[in-house]
């Protein structure tokens, strides 16, 4: 059984960051450690919320696993809030990044706004940290950040083929762009690998709203699936259909909580893909 380790906070309520990696790990069938940055009450999308920082316990944490010879096949990071935690992170991939595939989501912003507590310049060295993965899996709006360029939700196809390879260039050799849409009725995620020079592009279903937390959903699934022995190109896929399962499920409940997707309602299905 594979394991990874994932790195991003614990929002107590809310859906998003490790209560959503975790359940969707396991249902892949791989043990999920996690190394938990911070504990909110609930995510920073709520009017309030506690925030306790855990910055000073990746270290130690992280030397302890040395200690104890343990290692991971992937290391799978989310939402980090801080430039200290960049750097740690950072040190954690030098430290068991060699056999472990390195999975950098760069949480940090959507719709062409940042979110609360991120700067322009935190997400520049969010782009420097994403230099380090094997695979990255910015949304439109953080890779315009980590590229420092405009926001162009008007795009076309061209236009994205361009912004991957600007993309790799910070060092990653695969990049997926997530939420990609060139028709009314379809969004997916086109990706870019540079080391063979070759694109992919995945579409399903576009639906007419947008649920908080399904970026975690599905890089948590693309995470799932790729230590499934799943390819790359697959995973992306796999991850576009169980998310868009997960708000599926979401708007056929009528009690549906406003702050996050019914993803375990759709975990089934993933697992049906996973073992297809
Ligand atoms: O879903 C991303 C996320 C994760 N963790 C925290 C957040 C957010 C998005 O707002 O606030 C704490």
């Amino acid at each position: 059984m594979k394991r990874i380790m994932t790195i991003q906070d614990i929002s107590c309520v809310g859906k998003c960051s490790l209560t959503v990696a975790l359940p969707i790990i396991s249902a892949a069938g791989v043990e999920a450690g996690v190394l938990p940055t911070a504990v909110l009450s609930t995510h920073t999308q709520f009017d309030k919320f506690t925030f306790c920082d855990l910055t000073s316990e990746i270290q130690p944490i992280s030397d302890t696993f040395r200690d104890l010879d343990i290692d991971f096949d992937a290391i799978y990071t989310g939402y980090l809030g801080s430039f200290e935690q960049l750097g740690l992170v950072s040190d954690f991939i030098d430290r068991f990044g060699g056999k472990a595939k390195v999975v950098i989501d760069p949480v940090m912003a959507d719709n062409g706004v940042l979110y609360k507590g991120f700067t322009p310049e935190f997400a520049r060295a969010m782009a420097k940290l994403c230099g380090k993965a094997d695979l990255i899996i910015p949304n439109l709006t953080e890779a315009s950040f980590m590229l420092d360029i405009p926001y162009n939700p008007d795009y076309d196809e061209d236009y994205i083929k361009e912004l991957l390879k600007k993309l790799a260039a910070l060092g990653a050799d695969e990049v997926a762009l997530t939420g990609i849409s060139f028709e009314a009725d379809k969004i997916g995620v086109y990706s870019y690998k540079a080391s063979t020079d070759t694109y992919s592009y995945y579409a399903n279903t576009k639906l007419p709203l947008t649920y908080h937390g399904t970026g975690d959903v599905y890089a948590s699934a693309v995470v799932g699936a790729m230590m499934r022995g799943f390819s790359t190109e697959e995973s992306l896929a796999i991850a576009v259909d169980f998310t868009l399962r997960s708000m599926e499920k979401t708007m056929e409940d009528p009690e549906h909580r406003f702050y996050g997707v019914n993803f375990e309602e759709a975990l089934p299905y993933y697992i049906e893909l996973l073992n297809k």
